[in-house]
């Protein structure tokens, strides 16, 4: 939510390295109420700082990154399913990471002629801290393993991979696509 210090660690890097090759923002925010509550009793507060902190903190970490990428380079995000079918609880999370997919789509159209490459990666839940508290995580989990092609759910290892190809020229062909990580659940 501080542009300030985003651009504090541009310059940063900018005096250490002259440069920059690619940019990993992997940041989103909701308050617990917003996660808890009916969708339907989401606070104007709520959904301003999850829209803020999720989606438009993507257009601030670009700007910073584009005068650095002076030969080009890859900027990736993190999604989530949520973002494209109502997910039990996700609520407003999921409007802020429809505002994410949306906003890679604008950022890699517009830098496409800097031969900056701008994706999203959607990785399917993994239990970290941002997935602790969720009430039915499990329930999801479970849900993922029965449906899944591979009866399995993602692991993180996975995701790296992914990132791995969104970040290097193994993806050159690809701008404003969301790619899935998540065991063909999304399409099973
Ligand atoms: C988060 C909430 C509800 C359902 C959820 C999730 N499902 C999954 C997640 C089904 C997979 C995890 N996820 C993809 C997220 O993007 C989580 C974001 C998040 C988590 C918290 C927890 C702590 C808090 N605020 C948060 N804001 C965003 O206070």
């Amino acid at each position: 939510q501080n542009d300030a210090e985003v651009e504090g660690v541009y310059s940063e890097i900018e005096q250490k390295w002259g440069g920059l090759d690619f940019v990993v923002h992997s940041v989103a925010y909701a308050g617990k109420e917003e996660l808890r509550a009916p969708f339907h009793h989401t606070s104007r507060e709520g959904f301003r700082t999850a829209l803020e902190v999720s989606a438009y903190s993507l257009i601030t970490v670009t700007r910073g990154a584009v005068p650095l990428m002076k030969n080009g380079g890859a900027i990736i995000t993190l999604t989530y399913l949520g973002s494209q079918r109502a997910v039990p609880n996700y609520n407003v999370m999921g409007v802020a990471k429809a505002a994410l997919e949306a906003t890679v789509r604008y950022l890699a159209a517009e830098l496409g002629e800097k031969a900056i490459r701008v994706n999203a990666i959607s990785a399917g839940p993994i239990r970290t801290l941002a997935a602790s508290g969720i009430s039915n995580f499990s329930e999801i989990f479970g849900i993922m393993e029965n449906r899944s092609p591979m009866h399995r759910s993602v692991t993180q290892d996975e995701v790296g991979k992914s990132a791995l190809y969104m970040l290097s020229d193994l993806s050159s062909g690809a701008r404003g696509e969301t790619t899935y990580g998540a065991t063909g659940y999304t399409t099973a």
